[in-house]
């Protein structure tokens, strides 16, 4: 008998063991190239693994919930059966009486989610054959409501009455949920707040956006100005960009950004422009679009959401002025860009005071009060506010 060792992949820098979440697979199936054995996690992204060769599933050495260094054999797959062509007698274990053929993922995700194999030939497939792909699945209970039909066999709950739906939180979700209680068990979460005028920065962008569409290919948003005020504020401040391990205070030498960016699932992740420092206000734009293009179609890769030193979250984005955002840990601050809105405004001339229509926006800075003090969070946040007011002398806006 031929053997395939199925080893966990290396899974990017810092990450040393998985979480087993499911194998998608039991002993005895047939396994295609390409076919996704089992999802995992790690303490930054879920996954998946895929088998690199067709062959049938011998053994399973770890289950559900066990942790595995990345190397170690998780599984066994013979292949000399593919070779003896079993696997066209096994497939038709996957028949349903329409002689339709589901794979074992779609055949998994419906059994997991109430749907009888009946029920599938309702399912316009867009594979190969019609064959009915993890998407169609997907979007069919989307769109069918189907999603209620799941039984959920191991949960109890008091006042069901009033429930008009059961949603099980998806593993990002539970991802960032232990993120957050961690880091405000770990954090002292303190929030000061800045107004700042940008208006200079929202006539130039007015004036300069088309153009910029037009020989770039892409929008040009306020998140570059944000990030650039950001990293100038961090060079006067270095002590912001640290972390902390027990009582020990790390300086970072990178300026690595994180942008926390808002999914269409509703769940949200922050992937880092590492050495952000060294870009202008075009470069920063393309860096953004493509991270905001990539995370919002589920194409990041762990790398990318790594090493952050420092966070960005535009809460302006969806209207709010002020926000308390929480740490992304080890990090030690997190700043919140709220709505840029026309305000009625103090004026200073030398011919006396006036009142002005100006856009303004506050910034929420929240930082880890075990190491950075009211004068240091607060000082910083005035800082950003200061680089964002002055653009004309401090940005490089040559686009
Ligand atoms: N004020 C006014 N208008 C804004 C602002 C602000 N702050 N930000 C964006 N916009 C405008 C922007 O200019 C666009 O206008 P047009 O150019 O005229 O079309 C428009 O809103 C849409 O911008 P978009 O969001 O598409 O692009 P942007 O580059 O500004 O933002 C993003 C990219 C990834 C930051 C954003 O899409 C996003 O996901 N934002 C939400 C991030 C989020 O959910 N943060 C919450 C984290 S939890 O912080 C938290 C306080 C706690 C609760």
């Amino acid at each position: 008998m031929k053997k395939y060792y199925l080893t966990v992949p290396a899974m990017g820098e810092g990450i040393k063991e998985i979480i087993i979440i499911k194998w998608l697979k039991n002993e005895g199936d047939i396994i295609k190239e390409n076919d996704i054995i089992l999802e995992i996690a790690t303490d930054k992204v879920d996954t998946e693994i895929h088998s690199p060769v067709n062959g049938i599933l011998l053994k399973i050495l770890f289950t559900s919930k066990e942790e595995v260094k990345i190397g170690v054999i998780i599984a066994i797959i013979d292949i000399s059966k593919y070779e003896n062509n079993n696997l066209i007698k096994d497939e038709k274990n996957e028949l349903d009486n329409n002689n339709k053929f589901y794979s074992p993922l779609v055949l998994s995700i419906a059994k997991k989610e109430g749907i009888k194999i009946g029920e599938l030939k309702n399912i316009n497939g867009t594979g190969k054959n019609n064959r009915i792909t993890k998407d169609d699945l997907l979007e069919y209970l989307k769109n069918d409501n189907n999603i209620n039909k799941k039984v959920y066999k191991n949960v109890k709950f008091n006042n069901i009455h009033n429930v008009s739906e059961i949603i099980e939180m998806d593993r990002m979700r539970k991802i960032i949920s232990n993120n957050m209680i961690k880091s405000k068990n770990t954090a002292v979460h303190v929030t000061s707040f800045v107004e700042t005028d940008v208006t200079d920065i929202v006539l130039w962008r007015e004036k300069n956006k088309k153009n910029f569409k037009k020989e770039n290919g892409i929008k040009l948003s306020f998140m570059p100005f944000f990030i650039s005020a950001v990293i100038k504020s961090i060079k006067d401040y270095p002590m912001i960009n640290i972390s902390i391990k027990d009582n020990i205070i790390l300086k970072i030498k990178n300026i690595n950004i994180g942008i926390a960016i808002a999914l269409p699932d509703g769940n949200l992740i922050v992937p880092v422009i590492k050495n952000a420092d060294i870009y202008n206000l075009k470069k920063l734009a393309i860096i953004i679009n493509d991270l905001v293009k990539r995370a919002k179609s589920n194409n990041l890769k762990t790398f990318e959401i790594q090493d952050g030193t420092y966070t960005i979250t535009n809460i302006g984005s969806f209207g709010n002025i002020l926000g308390t955002p929480i740490i992304n840990q080890p990090q030690v601050a997190i700043i919140a860009m709220g709505v840029i809105k026309k305000k009625p405004s103090v004026i200073e001339t030398s011919k006396g005071d006036f009142i002005g229509i100006r856009y303004k926006m506050y910034i929420s800075h929240s930082y880890d009060h075990r190491i950075i003090d009211g004068n240091l969070g607060g000082s910083f946040a005035k800082s950003v506010g200061y680089y964002l007011e002055n653009f004309y002398d401090n940005f490089d806006f040559k686009i």
